[in-house]
């Protein structure tokens, strides 16, 4: 059986106020092109579909095209579950309608423990939960109640969750499971998170790839990278496309989608590699360089995004900086600086804190800091931050 992996779309994002929603189209259009090239038997989504719980509309109609391409269109089964970024009850909606065009998506913990069997791989579909999610099941299942208890973390409710699953294993059969949480090589061996929102990697908290070695194969969303992949046979197939400055940076080992081969006798992968329709680049130079025509005529000036860093910058001897940035090079999606040397703008810190709303004290900080008022845009993603925080209170 042949899959394509891809994971953490997260439709509906966007970069510093700037939608990625063309750039994650395009990056679809190849991955699906892919697919059908390969001429795959399934497409696997290991979590983080949508950006954020409650998406956009824009995002669920571009979504819903997407997978009604694939499914419908190109009758290619689809395999997706849930990530943290997803809502998975909101999610959970219409599966059982969806399974009879063979879309199977799995949005939560007591779902997990019906695999789906081919001819030749059974496919277990472990979503993103919290060790929460894993007391409430295993109440519910009758465990003992001091057991319960004792799931603290997700290396405890793992220790349940997938010797629970091996018991299900069809042994003329190969076990492929699909998921999406932080897996490090080993328990002393830390990977480095590009996904944003886990706050824990390391230590107990983290999962080892040890955890998963009855599985023939895994297929894992979370990690945003795919070189962080934690065995070689436990796989991040990393996000298609470069969300940040810190993804652009490890451009080098290029987004894409992996192609598995799993049959009974052998397991193969191979890397397809995306190329962005905008790319976004990363510049760290000098505010003279940056302005040096000599410079500027080798960057992919008006056909990229761009994330500055101007180094050793005297804020005093400049003015509108990312308008002069963005006469050059079209689209600075990110402005920083690096060793600013400081005027004498007025200092938040002498006002009275207390009196300013959160937004406020940003907006100031910003101006500050880079001289520039906050765009409408900006002022919308921060207003949406304080209000997500305000939820999460
Ligand atoms: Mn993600």
């Amino acid at each position: 059986m042949k899959f394509l992996h891809s994971a953490d779309w997260h439709i509906g994002r966007t970069l510093n106020g700037y939608s990625l929603l063309d750039e994650q189209k395009h990056a679809f259009k190849k991955m699906l092109q892919i697919a059908i090239d390969q001429q795959v038997d399934a497409v696997v989504i290991a979590g983080d579909i949508y950006d954020r719980a409650i998406p956009s509309t824009n995002a669920v109609t571009t979504l819903d095209s997407m997978l009604q391409e694939i499914n419908l269109k190109h009758s290619l089964p689809i395999y997706a579950i849930s990530g943290n970024h997803d809502g998975a009850k909101r999610l959970n909606f219409a599966n059982e309608w969806m399974e009879k065009s063979d879309f199977h998506l799995t949005t939560l913990l007591d779902e997990a423990f019906s695999p789906v069997k081919t001819s030749e791989v059974q496919i277990f579909m472990l979503p993103f939960f919290d060790p929460m999610d894993a007391r409430v099941y295993y109440q519910e299942q009758g465990l003992d109640a001091d057991q319960v208890k004792n799931i603290h973390t997700i290396t405890d409710a793992m220790n349940l969750v997938l010797p629970d699953m091996e018991k299900l294993f069809d042994p003329n059969k190969k076990h492929v499971l699909i998921s999406h949480f932080a897996v490090s090589p080993s328990a002393d061996q830390e990977i480095e998170l590009t996904s944003e929102t886990t706050s824990k990697v390391g230590g107990l908290a983290t999962l080892t790839a040890q955890q998963f070695e009855k599985f023939d194969y895994v297929m894992l969303g979370h990690i945003h990278t795919r070189n962080a992949s934690p065995a070689e046979n436990v796989r991040y197939a990393g996000s298609p496309v470069k969300f940040n400055v810190k993804e652009a940076k490890m451009a080098n080992q290029g987004k894409g989608v992996d192609i598995v081969e799993v049959t009974s006798d052998k397991i193969e992968r191979t890397f397809f590699e995306i190329q962005p329709k905008t790319d976004l680049v990363v510049l760290e130079e000098t505010w003279d360089t940056l302005l040096d025509p000599t410079f500027y005529k080798t960057q992919p000036i008006d056909q990229a995004w761009f994330a500055i860093t101007v180094k050793d910058f005297d804020r005093s001897k400049h003015i509108n900086v990312r308008a002069k940035l963005q006469e050059i090079y079209g689209t600075v999606v990110e402005l920083d600086y690096e060793n600013v040397k400081r005027d004498d703008s007025p200092d938040v810190a002498q006002q009275n804190l207390s009196e300013l709303s959160p937004d406020n004290i940003v907006d100031q900080f910003f101006k500050t800091i880079t001289g520039n008022d906050l765009t409408q845009d900006q002022k919308e993603l921060v207003d949406g931050i304080f209000v997500d925080l305000r939820k999460e209170d």
